[in-house]
């Protein structure tokens, strides 16, 4: 692998993990190519796009020979080739462990209950969906996350890490649904990150496309907005 091939990465902006891929993409100025494939039109599926990618699923980083199918993994890629100052994705050991263990429960907890209601509402419509049951389980989320900042000003730590990028997409995308209300440090971050401005350039217009689409799909409209949040 030459870090010096421009690495290539597979989105659809829609996607919360692509967003967290993209944020760090402008927060380190890297020089990437964007291939955009429309998850709504199922262009996943396509016999060349399943060669590179047989999970379905953006994004995908090729950067030289290596080909990278998770965000997650991406993010650490992208930091360890970029991030000389190892600002996001610390060189002390603990702190960086600290940053995965975030990733994970990203991974693992967070994107994968956004991911389960928003399939819901695609596979059977807003109407038919379990809101109480989605709502308890986002809120639980809520909850971990209002922990982990009880001692820390961002995620994993005091300072911005890729846990923050992670989270905060796919946070964004449960509160278009989920009022932060009650969980005050969690909502005291997520006004500190909407002020960056690879939240601004990054997040806020495949979010805005995300509501779009799935509003239409769903037949129904989310209660929160984007502008709403920034009030
Ligand atoms: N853990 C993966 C999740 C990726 C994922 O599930 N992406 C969704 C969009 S948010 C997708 O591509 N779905 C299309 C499909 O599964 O066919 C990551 O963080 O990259």
């Amino acid at each position: 692998m030459s870090s010096e091939t421009k690495p290539i990465l597979y989105y659809d902006d829609r996607s919360p993990p692509v967003r967290s891929c993209l944020m760090l993409i402008k927060l380190l100025d890297i020089d990437v190519e964007l291939r955009f494939v429309d998850l709504f039109k199922g262009e996943q599926f396509g016999k060349e796009y399943l060669a590179l990618n047989p999970q379905h699923s953006v994004p995908t980083l090729v950067h030289g020979d290596l080909v990278l199918t998770d965000s997650h993994v991406i993010l650490i890629h992208l930091a360890e080739k970029y991030d000389m100052k190892g600002n996001l994705w610390p060189k002390d050991y603990e702190k960086r462990m600290q940053v995965l263990n975030r990733l994970f429960f990203e991974c693992s907890f967070l994107f994968r209950r956004d991911s389960d209601f928003m399939s819901a509402i695609v596979r059977q419509g807003f109407a038919h969906v379990d809101v109480v049951h989605h709502e308890r389980k986002l809120t639980e989320a809520y909850g971990a996350m209002e922990s982990y900042l009880e001692n820390n000003e961002y995620m994993a730590g005091e300072q911005l890490t890729l846990a923050d990028l992670s989270i905060v997409t796919t946070l964004s995308t449960v509160n278009l649904m989920f009022p932060l209300m009650r969980f005050p440090r969690l909502q005291r971050w997520f006004t500190a990150m909407q002020q960056l401005d690879a939240y601004k350039e990054a997040n806020c217009s495949g979010l805005e496309k995300l509501r779009h689409t799935m509003e239409h799909i769903g037949k129904f409209q989310f209660p929160t907005t984007e502008a709403k949040v920034e009030e």
